[in-house]
C-alpha cells in the first residue's frame, strides 16, 4: 500500500528504534527520565524558548495552550478551517469552556492578515461581549493545504496582538516543513508567539509525541495540566529516543516530500475535471478538488484503495500527503492509477 492519507502514518527508521531499545529511563512524572529532560532541553534550545514538554499528542498540546491562555467565557480567534477548531473533538469548549470565533481567509490560503484578524476581536468591548484572549495560528495550515505563515506575517500579528494584550499560540504541528519552504529557522518562525506545539509524529517520523514550548512558568503549569489530562507518562524515555533522533535527522530531508508534493500537483492539475494550483503547494500536504470528475472524493479514494493507493477524501476535496515512505516512483503509481480511475 502506498499511503498517503497522511504524515502520521510514518513508521520509526531503524535508527530511532535503535535508540528506543538502548535508551536510558526514569520516572518522568517526577522529572526523572534523563532521555526526557534530554528531548526537552534540545527542543527548547532548537527553538530558542525558555523551556519544552513532552506531550502525548499535538492535540494535548495545543488545547494545553488553550487552556492557560484563556479564561472560561472568553473567545479563541482562529482560522475557520484550523486544526484546533474542527479536528480537535471541540476540547476547547470542554476543557477549558472557551468559544472559537472562526475567520474566513479571503484569499483562500487560510493564512489571515492582521485586519481579517482585527475585525473579529472582542477586545476592549462592552462587559456583555465575550472578550478574545488568545489568536491560535497554525504553520503550515494543514486544511488549507499546507500553506505557509511567513515570519513577518507572525511578527506583525503578534506586536498588533501583544499590544492588546492578548496571547497568541501557534500550532507548529509541522513548522519544521514550514521552516523548510520558507528557508527560515524553526526558532525565527516562532520567536514573537507566547507558545508553539509541534509534532515529532508528523513528518519527523517518530512514533508518537508533541511538544509544547514557551516560558519557564508556562511549562510548569502545562506540566500539571497534562497530569490533569492523563498525560503523566512513566518511564517514556523510550518515546523521547526516537523522538531525539527524529529532531536531529528527520528536517534535513523534509525537501524532498515537499519536491514529490509539488511533483505530484504539477500532474494532478493535467488530469481532467481536477482543479488544483500547483504554486501553491509549498510543502507537503496537497489538496485537490474533485468536483469536475462527476465522482465523488470518497468514490475515488474507494478505487484508489484497490489499486492500492490510500488518501484522504472528504466533500469535494482528497488530501495527499507525502512523508519519507514515499517515493517518487509511488507518486507516480499513485498518479497512474488515478489516471486508470478517471479514464
Ligand atoms: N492532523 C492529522 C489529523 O488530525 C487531521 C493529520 O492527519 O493531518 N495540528 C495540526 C495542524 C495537525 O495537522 C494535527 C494532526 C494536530 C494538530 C494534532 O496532532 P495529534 O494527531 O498528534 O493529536
Amino acid at each position: 500500500m502506498i499511503d498517503l492519507r497522511s504524515d502520521t502514518v510514518t513508521k520509526p527508521t531503524p535508527r530511532m528504534r535503535r535508540a528506543m531499545a538502548e535508551a536510558e529511563v526514569g520516572e518522568d512524572v517526577y522529572g526523572e527520565d534523563p532521555t526526557v529532560n534530554r528531548l526537552q532541553e534540545r527542543a527548547a534550545e532548537i527553538f530558542d524558548k525558555e523551556a519544552a514538554l513532552f506531550v502525548p499528542s499535538g492535540s494535548m498540546g495545543n488545547q494545553i495552550a488553550v487552556k492557560l491562555h484563556t479564561r472560561p467565557g472568553s473567545e479563541v480567534v482562529i482560522e475557520e478551517r484550523g486544526h484546533i477548531y474542527n479536528y480537535e473533538m471541540a476540547a476547547m469548549s470542554a476543557i477549558s469552556g472557551v468559544l472559537a470565533r472562526p475567520v474566513h481567509s479571503h484569499d483562500g490560503t487560510g493564512i489571515l492578515t492582521w485586519p481579517e484578524i482585527e475585525a473579529a476581536l472582542h477586545a476592549g468591548g462592552p462587559y456583555y461581549v465575550a472578550p478574545t484572549e488568545l489568536i491560535a495560528l497554525e504553520n503550515s495550515h494543514n486544511l488549507a493545504g499546507g500553506t505557509l505563515l511567513s515570519r513577518e506575517r507572525t511578527e506583525e500579528i503578534c506586536d498588533r496582538a501583544h499590544k492588546l494584550n492578548l496571547a497568541v499560540h501557534l500550532d507548529g504541528a509541522r513548522i519544521f516543513n514550514a521552516a523548510t519552504a520558507l528557508n527560515e529557522t524553526v526558532a525565527a518562525l516562532v520567536r514573537p508567539v507566547d507558545s508553539v506545539m509541534f509534532c515529532l509524529s508528523k513528518g519527523l517520523g517518530a512514533p508518537i509525541g508533541s511538544m509544547l514550548l514557551g516560558t519557564d512558568a508556562f511549562i510548569d503549569e502545562a506540566r500539571r495540566w497534562r497530569k490533569l489530562l492523563g498525560g503523566g507518562m512513566h518511564q517514556v524515555g523510550v518515546l523521547a529516543a526516537a523522538a531525539l533522533v527524529a529532531l536531529e535527522d528527520s528536517p534535513r530531508r523534509l525537501h524532498e516530500d515537499h519536491a514529490n508534493a509539488r511533483h505530484l500537483a504539477e500532474e494532478l492539475a493535467s488530469i481532467d475535471g481536477i482543479k488544483i494550483d500547483p504554486e501553491r503547494v509549498a510543502t507537503n500536504i496537497v489538496l485537490f478538488d474533485v468536483s469536475g470528475t462527476k465522482r465523488t472524493a470518497n468514490e475515488i479514494c474507494h478505487r484508489l484503495q484497490a489499486e492500492g493507493v490510500l488518501a484522504f477524501g472528504f466533500g469535494a476535496s482528497i488530501r495527499m500527503v507525502t512523508h519519507y515512505d514515499v517515493t517518487r516512483a509511488d507518486i507516480d503509481y499513485a498518479l497512474a492509477a488515478l489516471h486508470k480511475i478517471l479514464r
